[in-house]
């Protein structure tokens, strides 16, 4: 399986990397390819050793909040044709779940997550490297109902976090990490023509493989 074909997808939290990964894998799965996503949320480090005021005040958008040691040792096992433990991360506990999730290989692999390419010690396991390039106001719509529906926050804490770490970080992380990129895609998930290249390139490396 030294094929293994890895594309990583990224952008500010709150761009539409989730939305363009899963209309992806779905138009993919739909003519029934083998694919697999791992998102770099399921990475961030365990703070279970911390109390809860501790891992409230935790810098969540920086490189270092993301164990990506294991990210890296997950992808190169993928990549040799043996099966992974993906971890589990809770955002409402901060902390790592005790259950994993058996994850086997496939020929292609997306993963997707905001500092996947502002990390230089990942950038080499990547064969295509996409940045969900997104304005930050729309980012901040989108979090503001998704912290408030999908991650139990109220709307204070959005606010907080967003000018205390998100809003920073971006500008020190996120933003240039966009240079780095083979792909920038404007317009998120609802970018049909960015879509229809990922795909035929996917189908294609996929073909390659049988
Ligand atoms: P996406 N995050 C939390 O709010 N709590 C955690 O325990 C772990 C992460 C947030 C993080 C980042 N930041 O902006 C976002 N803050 O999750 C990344 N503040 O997730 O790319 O899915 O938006
Ligand atoms: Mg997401």
């Amino acid at each position: 399986m030294s094929d293994t074909s890895i594309i990583a997808i990224s952008g500010g939290s709150g761009s539409g990397k989730s939305l363009f990964t899963q209309t992806l894998i779905t138009e993919i799965l739909d003519s029934g390819m083998n694919i697999l996503v791992l998102c770099e949320d399921h990475y961030y480090r365990d703070q279970s050793h911390m109390t809860m005021d501790e891992r409230l005040k935790t810098n969540y958008d920086h490189p270092n909040a993301f164990e990506h040691e294991l990210l890296i040792e997950h992808l190169l096992e993928l990549k040799a044709g043996r099966s992974i433990e993906y971890p589990q991360y809770s955002f409402t506990t901060h902390t790592r779940l005790a259950e994993t999730q058996t994850l086997e290989p496939a020929s292609v692999i997306i993963v997707e997550g905001i500092m996947l390419l502002a990390s230089p010690e990942l950038l080499p396991l990547f064969d295509i490297k996409v940045f969900i390039d997104t304005p930050l106001d729309i980012c901040l719509l989108r979090r503001i109902t998704r912290d408030v529906q999908e991650r139990g926050r109220t709307l204070q804490s959005v606010t907080e976090q967003y000018e205390s770490t998100v809003k920073p970080m971006y500008h020190q992380f996120v933003a240039p990490s966009r240079f780095t990129a083979d792909v920038v895609v404007t317009q998120g998930g609802k970018n049909r023509i960015a879509l229809d290249v990922l795909k035929s390139h996917i189908q294609q490396a996929l073909h390659r493989e049988n």
